[in-house]
């Protein structure tokens, strides 16, 4: 398929998307390759958009909730008719190879078919008043226009795990997506476009214009919506000194931030320890996506007793490691994002020789004819060996590094582990329970996600996805995350004749 049938089988019109006067270029990793040049929205668009977005809103929210469900699982149905083109559509925007452009659709789909089913569980508790007579309840309601700010390297199911949710708890979506992946962001937009259509026709007048919309361009956008008093809520995906800002543009004017920032995942390997299972864990969260999620495995701290025989297979793997075109079948690791990703994969490295660390790979690889060699960034997944946890394991390096250190006790394996500013996915081999449980138990690992004889990346969606300190402390997808896309108010009805006071204050008059 040429990049055109791809993106006309996502409902893009490919001639339509290369506009002589478009300032956002768009190229495929894969080969460097124009792929379309597209207009961007001025912030006086980007106004209109979330003034539109707040009157769908004060519609939407008066749509019962199993009813905006009904919306999200037709969403999943178009979803599963595109699986095949959009993933082919993440592949030759992001990068990721077949199996992961699809996978990642799988994952908007999973995460349409867990919103259908919680619009019916949107549940509140009932708590015993002290006052007899009385009774009081929790509600929860809609909140109001959600911000959704993604990354390139997930584009388009986080933009799902956030819109899914938000749809079904009566909000309206108002999404910027990376520069880098704004074709992905369009056909999810026209997928979004096809849904609302079938249930127009089954539910005529309920789904308001401006439900979902998109912002393409840069930063000055992501900063309206972190401003925008009509923006109930931000959540945004990216770097922590993205991050940084939105929270404080966000809580200048008091409203809702949910953060799902960088990660620098740690695997503790311990003696007792399924090497070969390990292997398999390490080797998929470490290069995987080319080291470009942010639940990559980036450090490993092995052993003493294990850590020469783990390194020695995992430099046989990584030595036979298919690199190359993402498009081809068969391939694990396809290419960096961008030229900048891959200087800053060689600074780290640089910075690890300099701190004692041996490295092995991070080389440059051509892939394709000359001029695709030149215009795209593949590289050998790099192996680093260091003397100890230096400054430059404490950086989330968005590129394939799998730094190794060794330990003596499980409480310095956990220090180590809990050593860096961020906080999201952890894990630990163990075959001895006591490692495992206290791993995961208040002494242990401080990220939120910490698993046992699993990789730290390529979480379901059924949990809560988030992490802690410079993660940015939110939670998305699964569990009870939908509480961030809603306001809880708490009722105490009295239906007693009396009128007693809580903490048995008089007030007689
Ligand atoms: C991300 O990289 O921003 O757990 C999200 C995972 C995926 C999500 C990653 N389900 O690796």
């Amino acid at each position: 398929m040429t990049s055109a049938d791809i993106l006309n089988a996502c409902g893009l019109d490919a001639a339509a998307l290369d506009r002589i006067d478009g300032t956002l270029t768009v190229h495929s990793p894969c080969d460097g390759s124009c792929l379309a040049r597209l207009r961007e929205h001025t912030t006086e668009d980007a106004q209109r958009l979330i003034a539109q977005a707040h009157e769908a809103f004060l519609q939407w929210r008066q749509t019962p909730a199993p009813l905006r469900g009904e919306l999200v699982r037709l969403l999943g149905e178009v979803l599963r008719e595109r699986r095949t083109a959009l993933g082919a559509l993440v592949t030759l925007e992001a990068g990721k190879i077949k199996s992961e452009g699809t996978g990642e659709v799988q994952e908007m789909i999973d995460i349409c078919d867990f919103a259908t089913g919680l619009s019916r569980q949107l549940h509140g508790l009932t708590i015993a008043s002290e006052r007899p007579g009385h009774r009081m309840m929790e509600t929860w309601h809609p909140l109001g226009v959600c911000g959704v700010i993604t990354a390139f390297n997930f584009p388009v199911a986080v933009w799902a795990w956030n819109a899914a949710l938000a749809l079904v708890c009566g909000d309206s979506v108002v999404w910027k997506p990376s520069e880098k992946t704004p074709l992905t962001a369009l056909a999810v937009m026209r997928a979004f476009d096809e849904a609302a259509a079938r249930f127009e026709r089954s539910h005529p007048g309920l789904a308001p214009q401006g439900l979902c919309s998109l912002l393409l361009g840069g930063a000055p956008l992501g900063e309206m919506l972190s401003q925008s008093p009509q923006v109930a809520l931000v959540s945004a995906t990216g770097s922590v000194a993205m991050g940084r800002k939105v929270a404080v543009a966000v809580a200048q004017r008091l409203g809702r931030s949910l953060l799902e920032l960088g990660g620098n995942n740690a695997m503790v390997v311990t003696p007792s320890a399924d090497l070969e299972l390990a292997l398999r864990a390490i080797v998929f969260s470490a290069v995987g996506t080319a080291g470009q999620r942010c639940t990559t495995l980036r450090r490993l701290i092995v052993h003493r007793s294990v850590a020469d025989r783990l390194h020695e297979r995992l430099a046989q793997v990584y030595a036979h490691l298919a690199i190359g075109d993402p498009r081809e079948e068969g391939k694990l690791v396809g290419p960096l994002i961008d030229a900048r990703a891959y200087e800053a994969m060689q600074n780290a490295l640089r910075a690890a020789r300099e701190q004692g660390g041996a490295v092995t790979g991070g080389e440059r690889v051509p892939v394709g004819a000359a001029q695709a060699a030149s215009a795209s960034w593949y590289v050998k997944p790099a192996l680093v060996r260091m003397p100890r946890q230096s400054e430059v394991m404490h950086a989330e390096t968005f590129a394939p590094i799998l730094y190794l250190v060794e330990y003596d006790g499980i409480e310095e394996a956990i220090d180590l582990n809990n050593a860096v500013p961020q906080g999201l996915s952890s894990a630990i081999f163990s075959n001895d329970v006591r490692e495992a449980e206290l791993f995961m138990s208040a002494l242990g690992s401080d990220c939120g996600l910490a698993n046992v004889n699993i990789g730290t990346s390529g979480a379901e969606i059924g949990g809560a996805f988030g992490g802690e300190k410079e993660t940015g402390g939110g939670r998305e997808s699964g569990s009870d995350a939908w509480k961030n896309y809603m306001r809880r108010a708490t009722n105490t009805i009295n239906y007693s004749g009396a009128l007693p006071l809580a903490q048995g204050v008089r007030f007689d008059i």
